[in-house]
């Protein structure tokens, strides 16, 4: 079996810029910065021959180019405790038309997804659970972080390899996006 999700990759420079926000909460594991990616739909576990399958699909998707501005912090939570710090997005109606295609085209493959709502975010910091206090002052630091927009051009297939050290994404194949709307 592989483990696969799509996720639009991100530049170094933008990547590096990120990485400076991991730090000042206690109990993060902040992620890689090799690592940090936008999911756009996770896959999960299939077997290794469905990759010419998931690919094909993927190719058919067809949605325009646009530019995407990473802005403002957020987190996950669940029974009161912070699993997870992000970075969000301005909205972009692009980007949530190229999430409904990539899950329409998975899901047609026979690929079911995630029934909660797209929520656009990189994650940086993902913890076994801390308390909201413990992640207020990072949240509050961060809510006006914005970066350049960043021009989205392609997106990617990537495999996640699980191990000790922590995950490693492997970029397997990409796909083209249209010209500009
Ligand atoms: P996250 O950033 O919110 O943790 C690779 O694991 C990517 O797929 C991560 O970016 C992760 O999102 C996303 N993902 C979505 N659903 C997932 C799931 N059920 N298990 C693992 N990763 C998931």
């Amino acid at each position: 079996m592989i483990r696969l999700f799509t996720a639009i990759a991100l530049p170094d420079t933008l990547r590096r810029r990120l990485a400076m926000l991991c730090a000042g909460v206690k109990g993060a594991h902040w992620a890689r910065e090799e690592n940090l990616h936008l999911t756009l739909r996770f896959i999960g576990e299939v077997p290794d021959d469905s990759l010419a399958d998931i690919a094909g699909a993927l190719d058919r998707v067809r949605s325009p180019s646009f530019d995407l501005v990473l802005a403002g912090a957020g987190h996950f939570e669940t029974r009161r405790r912070v699993r997870a710090l992000w970075i969000g997005v301005e909205p972009e109606p692009a980007l949530t038309a190229l999430q409904e295609r990539v899950d329409a085209a998975l899901l047609r493959s026979g690929f079911p997804g995630d029934p909660r709502r797209f929520t656009p975010h990189v994650t940086l910091a993902r913890m076994g659970g801390i308390p909201p206090d413990a992640a207020a002052d990072w949240l509050a630091g961060h809510t006006l972080f914005r970066a350049p927009p960043l021009a989205v051009e392609e997106f990617t297939l990537f495999r996640s390899h699980l191990g000790h050290g922590g995950a490693h994404y492997e970029p397997l194949h990409s796909v083209a996006l249209g010209p500009r709307a």
